[in-house]
């Protein structure tokens, strides 16, 4: 607890200067696209996890600190060791009343433990063109900082554009903000579907994997309900699967109190906003090697978040 008591302080310190703030931004970029002893990093931001890595994965943080200090004092002292990796599955700004500082913190965690950490994108870290609503980061930024608040958000609009958009472990687990690209439903490789070394993502997939939920109806897809991404069947999270031949889909973006489980046991939905949706309850994907078994092992945890 010493330790993690010491990274808030530093994160606090960093989020009192807004050049501090930026040289923060600066740093993790300079990390967000490269390989580690953990994972691989292909383009256009696609990780891919290397077998024997045990997994820990928190959904959508709105600027919730508390959530995240509630998942830390049970998760920082892996930090540090080697094989483990936490997985953020994206959402950090808008909404909460800390978007500033839980943006600084998962920065300040992938700055000091590079190879334990994975940022992914969710479609709250924006491209200009896709711009969610509520979007009151840039709001947030002026307010506390003024005019340099601007220059903030254009380094944190930056940063945003690279980072990863999905990781998988293959044979077991495909992790996005939203859903798959449709393009999983005529592909023949994963490499094919999410446009691995071919180049940039296409809008369509950015605006897929960054805006859909599943929904539970025996369709392929349908239109969304938000006017971005679409509403996806059981068959393109499990031809998404196939593809990695995987076993489970971990996903956000929607509220949820802690997780929900969908589409047969395929696609795992988990939230960790509690406090500004006034939830009782932040969850937590475990994905854990047994090196005795050989094999993965999957919890699903909830526990309440401390204020
Ligand atoms: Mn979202």
């Amino acid at each position: 607890m010493g330790k993690l008591d010491e990274v808030l302080r530093n994160v606090l310190n960093i989020v009192s200067d807004p050049r501090k703030l930026i040289e923060l931004m600066r740093n993790a970029s300079g990390k967000i696209k490269a390989s580690t002893g953990n994972y691989v990093f292909h383009e256009p931001g696609i990780i891919e996890v290397e077998k024997g890595v045990n997994l820990h994965i928190i959904g959508d943080l709105h600027g919730d600190i508390h959530s995240l200090l509630t998942i830390l004092e049970n998760k920082f002292e892996l930090m540090g060791k080697g094989k483990d990796v936490m997985v953020f599955l994206g959402d950090y700004v808008d909404r909460g009343d800390y978007q500033i500082e839980t943006l600084a913190m998962v920065l300040y965690l992938k700055t000091t433990f590079n190879d334990q950490i994975i940022l992914l994108r969710g479609n709250h870290e924006p491209p200009s063109w896709l711009i969610p609503q509520p979007h009151d980061f840039p709001k947030v930024l002026v307010e506390r900082y003024g005019e340099q608040g601007e220059e903030v958000y254009n380094e944190a609009l930056n940063l945003f554009n690279i980072l990863p958009i999905a990781a998988y472990l293959p044979g077991e687990l495909l992790m996005l903000h939203g859903g798959p690209p449709l393009r999983v439903l005529e592909a023949s490789s994963f490499q094919e579907a999410f446009s691995i070394n071919t180049g940039k993502a296409s809008p369509e997939m950015l605006e897929e994997i960054l805006w859909s939920d599943p929904v539970e109806l025996n369709v392929e897809f349908i239109d969304s309900p938000r006017g971005a991404g679409v509403l996806y069947g059981k068959r393109v999270s499990s031809k998404a699967l196939s593809l990695i031949r995987g076993k489970y889909l971990v996903r956000s973006h929607e509220m949820v109190n802690g997780y929900r489980i969908g589409h047969d046991g395929l696609v795992i939905t988990v939230f960790d906003a509690a406090i500004p949706y006034g939830l009782d309850s932040i969850g937590l994907v475990e994905y854990l090697y047994d090196t005795g078994k050989n094999r993965y092992e999957l919890n699903l945890v909830k526990k309440s978040p401390k204020i």
